[in-house]
Formats: structure tokens, C-alpha cells, sequence
């Protein structure tokens, strides 16, 4: 049986149940913040799609121009607070022994509202990565960089984001996947569901048993393979599944 209502939902007695649950969040999550989307019509940056930013290749050919986008979206992102869908998530982090949030979001948002077992796919806008040694070092900064920011050894730093066409962290990739072989109860809030690696998480899920809902205003490539598929903002549907209540 096949629910498509956001009624006869059975998340509310398998969390009650404390059934191994995983979230798959994309950028529709953090829309209620003011985070624009991806591929929403506020995604263009001066005319310019994300995807042709958002490469090796762009940053090889213009790293200045690259950090200049990143600067004024990690802008937008620090005007932007946790919405009660990020909450939820919390609350749910706190709720159950065996729980793993993955989110595709670079915002860093799930972690502001007090989510802690988060996994960043695709990394962080406010870190960046020497181009030579591979460290890692938070980066605040959101003036846009006359020059390309250096690190101490004296090569360019980078963002610490997963661009078009380059490999997740293996690590990081390593625990999504088994999380969501794992699974048995996942939710998919907010993504179109076609970037890849991400977008098989919830296919692997399903195959291995588990109950998969999507949170979506819109239909998505995942849609058919959902138990459940609730049609709106995740800010308004996710505390009312969770039955979450933010504290007055
Ligand atoms: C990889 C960081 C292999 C950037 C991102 C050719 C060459 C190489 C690879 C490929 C190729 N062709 C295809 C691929 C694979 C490629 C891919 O999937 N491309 C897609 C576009 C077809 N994937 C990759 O390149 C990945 N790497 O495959 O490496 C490899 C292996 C070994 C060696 C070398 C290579 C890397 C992918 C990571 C790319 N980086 N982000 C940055 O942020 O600056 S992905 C980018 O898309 C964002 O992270 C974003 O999160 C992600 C997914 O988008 P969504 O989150 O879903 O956001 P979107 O706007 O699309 O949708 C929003 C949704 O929310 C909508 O459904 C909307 O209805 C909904 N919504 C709106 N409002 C609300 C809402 N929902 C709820 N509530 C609301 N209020």
C-alpha cells in the first residue's frame, strides 16, 4: 500500500518507535531561511547558472570570479537563520539513538539550529582548502577578495565545496552509503533529486527495505519510489510530521 497523503502518514509511530532514520535535506530545506535554491529562479548569480560556476574548470580559469560568488552567497547565507525545518531536524537529531542527517547544503544552517550528526556531501561555504596542502581552515570572510586568497604556504586557497565533476570525500560518501543501507525510515526534504552521487541514497534505501517520504512542493525523480509524498514547504510540513513543536 502506497500512502500520497499527508495524513495517513506512519513517520509519527516509527519515530515513536525509534526506527533507524535518515534525512536527506537539499537546498529546499533552507528556502524557508532565504537561502535561494539551486535551479529555482533566484539561482542565477550575474546572469551565470551555479553549474558553470561551480567547477575545477571555472576556478582554474577565473578563481577570482569563483570566490566572488561564493563571497556574496556566503553574504546571503550569514543574513539567514534556521527555519523551523532545520529545528525539526534538531529535535529529531536528540530524539533517536540511531539517526544520521545527510544534507547536500553548503549553508551550514542544520548545524546553526543544533544539529550534530550532520554530513556535508558536498562541504562547507565557510571553509576553505589550500590548493596544495589539501588543509582545511574555517573562512568567515564575505568582502569580496580583491586578490585570491592565500594560505600560509603561499598557494591558493579554494572553497571547500564539491564542485561539478569532482569525487565527495570518500569518507564522507562512504558513511551516507551505509547509512542508508541501513536505514528504515527515510526522509528526502527539499532536493530535485538529480545530482549524483546524493540523489541514489534514497534509491539504495528503498532497496534495502527501508519506508522512504519525500517533502516537496514539487514532483521529483525520486516521487515514484516514495511511500509517502507530502506536496509543500518543508518549514510547514516537517515539525507538523514530527508532531516537533519549537519551544514559545
Ligand atoms: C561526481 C556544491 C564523479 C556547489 C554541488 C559529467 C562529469 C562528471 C560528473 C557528472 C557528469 N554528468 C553528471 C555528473 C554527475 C554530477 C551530477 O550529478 N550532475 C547533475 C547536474 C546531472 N555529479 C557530480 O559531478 C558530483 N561528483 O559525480 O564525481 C567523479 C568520481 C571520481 C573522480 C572524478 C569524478 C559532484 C556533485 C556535487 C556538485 N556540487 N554543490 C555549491 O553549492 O557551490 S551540487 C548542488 O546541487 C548543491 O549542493 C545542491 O544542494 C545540489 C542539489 O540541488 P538541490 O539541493 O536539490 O537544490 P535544487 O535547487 O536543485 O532543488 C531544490 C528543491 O527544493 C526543489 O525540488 C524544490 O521543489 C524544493 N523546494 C523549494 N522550496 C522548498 C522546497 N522543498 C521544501 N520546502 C521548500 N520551501
Amino acid at each position: 500500500m502506497e500512502y500520497r497523503t499527508p495524513f495517513a502518514s506512519r513517520i509519527p509511530e516509527m519515530v515513536r518507535a525509534r526506527k533507524r532514520t535518515v534525512l536527506l535535506t537539499g537546498a529546499g530545506v533552507s528556502a524557508e531561511s532565504g537561502v535561494p535554491t539551486f535551479r529555482g529562479p533566484d539561482g542565477l548569480w550575474r546572469g551565470r547558472r551555479p553549474e558553470e560556476l561551480a567547477t575545477p574548470e571555472a576556478f582554474a580559469r577565473d578563481p577570482l570570479a569563483v570566490w566572488a560568488w561564493y563571497q556574496w552567497r556566503r553574504e546571503r547565507v550569514a543574513a539567514c537563520a534556521p527555519n523551523p525545518a532545520h529545528h525539526a531536524c534538531a529535535w529529531l537529531d536528540r530524539q533517536l539513538p540511531e539517526f544520521q542527517l545527510i544534507t547536500q547544503n553548503v549553508d551550514a544552517l542544520h548545524q546553526a539550529a543544533g544539529s550534530r550528526r550532520v554530513l556535508e556531501l558536498h562541504g562547507c561555504i565557510w571553509k576553505a582548502r589550500c590548493t596544495r596542502e589539501g588543509t582545511v581552515q574555517e573562512d568567515r570572510a564575505t568582502a569580496i577578495p580583491e586578490s585570491v586568497p592565500r594560505c600560509g604556504c603561499g598557494a591558493a586557497l579554494r572553497p571547500h565545496i564539491v564542485w561539478f565533476g569532482e569525487p565527495l570525500d570518500g569518507g564522507v560518501l562512504a558513511a551516507a552509503t551505509a547509512a542508508a543501507r541501513t536505514a528504515e525510515l527515510m526522509l528526502v526534504v527539499g532536493t530535485s533529486a538529480v545530482v549524483e552521487p546524493a540523489a541514489s541514497l534514497p534509491r539504495l534505501a528503498r532497496q534495502v527495505g527501508a519506508y522512504v517520504v519525500e517533502l516537496n512542493p514539487e514532483e521529483t525523480p525520486l516521487s515514484a519510489l516514495c511511500h509517502e509524498v507530502h506536496r509543500g514547504p518543508a518549514a510547514e510540513l516537517l515539525p507538523a510530521l514530527l508532531g516537533y513543536e519549537a519551544a514559545p
